[in-house]
């Protein structure tokens, strides 16, 4: 198999970048990454012209395989799961109850995702006052890592124990409750201090500290 190429947004702002990227690392699957720097013209419109030459949706994360390319961060997790399975629980009853929690997230949580912009080098001082549809987004996501943990963490310090893609897909929300200083529960403190811990994932936080680039509009909310 020639080494796959992970095309992938700007560390510091592309989510579902860091999704699939964490997935393949922890699988130890070998790939080279490609970051194109997201913001400017087309942006937001999924016209970005390098993005749309690696990406036929226009958007990034795209895992190319030779000639075949593979887009959607799920899509390439699960592509990273058949090349190293323990990306995703053994018991098969589990192993569909954390993608159904992948899925949730891949499909939902549109009010955080809306009003927290992913920027994973940002510290806001106060928390910005959600609507209601964020709260609610919020109030989901914290009864679901809880339930998770006491669930299938065991011994554990993930949502099933081991890492899985499961945390791949929730790790960029961390960052998110990070930088807008949201006020969580005890449960998703530690659960989010365990992906904080983990060297692959300090691996990108650290590359998103150091890149060159801001967009603008990002960097604007809650100014
Ligand atoms: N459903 C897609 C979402 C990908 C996505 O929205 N990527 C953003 C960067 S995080 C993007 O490429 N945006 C380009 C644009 O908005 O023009 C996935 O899971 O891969």
């Amino acid at each position: 198999m020639p080494t796959p190429v992970l095309h992938i947004g700007n560390k510091n702002y592309s989510s579902w970048s860091m999704r699939p990227w964490l997935a393949l690392k922890w699988g130890g699957i070998p790939f080279q990454e490609h970051i194109i720097p997201l913001g400017g013209e087309g942006y937001g419109r999924s016209e970005i012209k390098e993005v749309r030459a690696v990406s036929p949706s226009g958007r990034v994360p795209a895992l190319h395989i030779g000639d075949a390319v593979i887009h959607e961060s799920i899509a390439i997790c699960e592509w990273a799961a058949e090349q190293s399975p323990n990306l995703w629980p053994a018991d098969p009853i589990v192993r569909a109850q954390a993608r159904a929690v992948a899925a949730e997230m891949h499909a939902g949580f549109f009010a955080l995702r809306r009003d927290m912009s992913c920027n994973v080098r940002r510290r806001l001082a106060r928390e910005p006052d959600w609507p209601e549809d964020t709260r609610k987004d919020l109030e989901r996501l914290f009864e679901l890592w809880a339930g998770l943990r006491v669930r299938f963490g065991g011994e554990g310090q993930f949502l099933f124990g081991p890492r899985s893609i499961a945390d791949a897909m929730f790790a960029p929300v961390c960052t998110r409750l990070r930088t807008y200083a949201v006020k969580a529960p005890q449960a998703a403190q530690s659960y989010c201090a365990a992906v904080f811990a983990d060297p692959v994932f300090k691996d990108w936080e650290q590359a998103a500290e150091a890149e060159p680039w801001t967009i603008e509009q990002t960097e604007a909310l809650y100014r």
